[in-house]
């Protein structure tokens, strides 16, 4: 046999050490299976295939023929037509409509390049490779100006070139230091933004998986697992919205929570008695501070067991829950997936005779400690046992919950190494596989459990899930918290480049702990988080046992105005942001967006982690340090408005912003339209007052109004409202064009108010055809109803 390992090449950029990997080699021959080609290489086997004209599939096996496994994430069927090879001697081609592949025989490398011949991806000295260890690797060839975003939920800065990132779900506790890595969730998936052209790598293993940008040393990134097959998809792009569109086709789409899951929540490790939360409500009430759920920690449950409620602190609980449901929240209840160890306790009663838990090969079951002491951990690899976790949860739906939080996930266990030990055998349905392969899916199967035995009890509501750990498609059951943080303006700070990025990994709907989890929150800190929060897709305050309350009035009356007024800015941008939502539901592009989503071709916009937009056009830059009452903001192209003070500025430039205390910096871009809701105590109110706020371009601009229930799944089936909002000006004339879409949902208002920004007084204003007379004029906005 050739050796063809690597060897450091004199007068290159050195190579890290990968002189242990074996490379493919070179191509022996090919044969094709209509939709799939496969390759025997010298070092190994490689099946192609793709996914749609812009997603194409990679599967090396060291050993033999790749077996295309079953995903756990992916949702789809590869594409069907037979692939057209056309074999070039040297090199095999294979031409799909938007992408073509490039395989060079010796040694084997493969690159994808659109069909205007921009490469993709490419390899060069180094292609896939594997070691003795059973690990296999992929490098690619990085340029000067990549740029790398996504891998979910991980500290530091939004570009990712320059790190090294490791999937494990991990409970570390309050883990957000920039060095902490790897966190709860393990998403292998990121995109590279390369001249304004974005393409995507999921990297589908479930194994241990490492990737290392840290190209400027070497020219190439890689991305390895330590196990399993190399098996990998290329999501050809070509803007970055392209990229999340098709990595969503692949894992799955959110489903649209319901509206009361936009709405602020409370949350507190723990309230723990009745009274306690029967207090909080009140509160809640007496100072009109807007609240849609109240998020119940582990102190509810009778020993830490999961599915109970504590006699002596909640006397009871339905009865609870139905009176704060009728002022309009909704309760969350924490349920984690250790089982405490008791004979008498049915849960593991069940659990045991039904052979449900997790077992050693010899046939133990595998104890840990977590909160309820000695615990057995539900196989959720099996279809039994997520059957029969999802029906246990008529436990919280018929005492009127619509909503769970699974947190421990991971899964954590208090012991050295954080989980269950790697031996431990999954049963997958027949397929047995040890933790060590299936650690990172197992939170994600809980939620699956969960989302669909919520959503099958629920019947026809809307399931709310919220989730610590979670693998790639997550999204298609749960919300994700980022976990421990702590109440330092640092972790403020990095909060925003996290939820950017794990919106860049097709989480939507996610937040940190508003307020700081872990350490003592103070009213500045809170008031700037809360401004965060209110245009985070997750917004809840959450703060840990041991440390200062921190709900919206801890901080004195100052402080509580302005927090106030941001849970209020949040409810009155609920239709705007509930729409974003949908958008997300329907194409992977998150509500929350990096500038350089709607602007890859401004490299301004590559490393800007402190500012975002909400939608297309609206530019959010909070305040991140104590005593700052300024800040510098990007304004990328075209006109901007200051939201507050209706200041014009033209884009292209950095301005300095006024930003008191009390100030969210807020720009919206010409062009934009706005609905605005009047505020109610929560979601479950219905709006009767809608506001459009249009700031005219010279452009038609267009907006599509959208309500529904929000809370049943009536809007699949075409019942929702829908009206299309048609906008240009044209000199001193604005034409307005409204006309509803679709009405099979009839919201509370029955007329919009529209709002028209920065006109003079001769404006004149044509409303499906009819020109209005008498509107009101004042501060360069016209206001009419129709
Ligand atoms: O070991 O349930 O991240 O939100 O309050 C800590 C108690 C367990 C960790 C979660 C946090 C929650 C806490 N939990």
């Amino acid at each position: 046999m050739q050796d063809t390992s690597f060897a450091i090449h004199p007068g290159k950029k050195k190579s890290l050490k990968h002189a242990t990997y074996q490379d493919i080699g070179r191509l022996i021959d090919y044969d094709q299976d209509g939709h799939q080609l496969h390759i025997r290489a010298e070092h190994g086997f490689v099946t192609v295939l793709f996914y749609d004209d812009k997603i194409v599939r990679v599967v090396m096996n060291p050993y033999e023929k790749p077996a295309l496994d079953e995903s756990f994430a992916v949702e789809i069927e590869p594409k069907r037509d037979a692939i057209k090879v056309i074999d070039e001697g040297e090199t095999l081609q294979l031409v799909a409509e938007d992408v073509q592949v490039h395989i060079q025989k010796a040694p084997l490398r493969l690159s994808v390049t659109d069909h205007q011949g921009q490469v993709i991806v490419s390899e060069s000295e180094q292609g896939m490779a594997y070691n003795n260890d059973g690990h296999v690797i992929c490098f690619k060839d990085a340029l000067q100006d990549d740029h790398y975003y996504g891998f979910g939920e991980k500290t530091g800065f939004l570009d990712k070139r320059g790190e090294k990132y490791t999937m494990w779900n991990t409970d570390v506790y309050a883990p957000h230091n920039p060095e902490t890595d790897p966190l709860y969730e393990s998403i292998p998936f990121f995109m590279t933004l390369r001249n304004g052209k974005a393409s995507g790598v999921f990297f589908d293993n479930t194994f241990k998986t490492t990737f290392d940008m840290r190209v400027d040393q070497t020219d190439v990134y890689s991305f390895k697992a330590e196990g399993g097959q190399l098996d990998y998809y290329i999501c050809a792009g070509p803007g970055p919205k392209d990229v999340l569109e098709q990595y969503t086709n692949l894992t799955g789409k959110a489903p649209l929570p319901p509206k009361w899951g936009l709405g602020y929540h409370q949350s507190r490790y723990s309230y723990e008695t009745e009274d306690e939360v029967r207090e909080l409500v009140k509160q809640f009430t007496e100072r009109e501070i807007p609240v849609d759920a109240i998020h119940f920690d582990i102190h509810y449950m009778n020993g830490y067991r999961v599915f109970t409620f504590d006699e002596d602190r909640f006397s009871n609980p339905k009865q609870l829950i139905t009176d704060m449901k009728e002022k309009g929240i909704r309760t969350v209840p924490i349920v984690d997936p250790g089982v405490k160890v008791d004979a008498e306790y049915s849960i593991y009663h069940e659990g045991v005779t039904n052979d449900l838990f997790c077992k050693y090969l010899e046939g133990n079951i595998f104890f840990g400690d977590v909160w309820p002491g000695k615990s057995a951990f539900p196989d959720f690899t099996k279809d039994a046992a997520r059957k029969w976790w999802a029906e246990k949860h008529e436990f919280y739906t018929e005492k009127g919950i619509e909503g769970i939080w699974n947190d421990m996930n991971e899964p954590a266990v208090f012991n050295e190494s954080k989980t269950m030990d790697l031996e431990v055998m999954h049963d997958n349905d027949g397929n047995p596989k040890t933790h060590r392969e299936l650690h990172n899916v197992y939170g994600y199967l809980m939620g699956k459990a969960t989302y669909e035995g919520m959503k099958s009890l629920l019947d026809d509501k809307r399931p709310f899930l919220l989730t610590r750990a979670g693998y790639a498609g997550v999204q298609k059951y749960a919300a994700v918290w980022t976990g421990d943080n702590r109440s330092f303006w640092e972790h403020l700070e990095m909060a925003i480049p996290m939820c950017l990025n794990l919106g860049m990994s097709g989480v939507n709907y996610t937040g940190p702990d508003v307020g700081g989890f872990a350490h003592d929150s103070n009213g500045e800190l809170l008031t700037r988080w809360t401004q965060l929060g209110a245009f985070t897709p997750f917004f809840r305050n959450h703060s840990a046992i041991e440390f200062v309350y921190q709900e919206p009035w801890q901080f004195g009356e100052t402080y509580e105005a302005i927090i106030k007024e941001y849970i209020r800015l949040r409810y009155k941008w609920l239709p705007h942001l509930y729409k974003l939502f949908k958008e997300a539901s329907e194409t992977g592009v998150p509500m929350m967006r990096p500038l350089f989503l709607e602007y890859p071709d401004d490299e301004e916009t590559y490393q800007l982690s402190d500012q975002f937009l909400i939608g297309r056009n609206v530019l959010i830059a909070p305040v991140i340090r104590p005593g700052v009452k300024h800040r510098l903001v990007y304004l990328p192209e075209g006109v901007w408005y200051n939201y507050w003070s209706g200041e014009k500025y033209e884009g292209n430039q950095r301005i300095i912003v006024q930003a008191e205390i009390d100030t969210l910096p807020i720009f919206v871009k010409q062009g934009a339209m706005i609905p605005e809701a009047n505020v109610k105590p929560s979601t479950a109110y219905d709006v009767d007052e809608m506001t459009l706020h249009i700031y005219p371009d010279d452009e038609t601009s267009s907006y599509e109004l959208y309500d529904d229930d929000g809370e049943t799944f009536s809007y699949e089936r075409g019942e929702y409202f829908e009206m299309d909002v048609k906008v240009k000006r044209d000199g001193t004339l604005v034409t307005i064009d409204a006309s509803i879409q679709n009405d099979r949902y009839q919201p509370a208002w029955e007329t919009v108010k529209y709002c028209i920004h920065d006109v003079s007084s001769d404006v004149e204003v044509v409303y499906n055809g009819e020109k209005l007379e008498h509107i009101s004029f004042e501060n360069r906005t016209i206001t009419f109803e129709r």
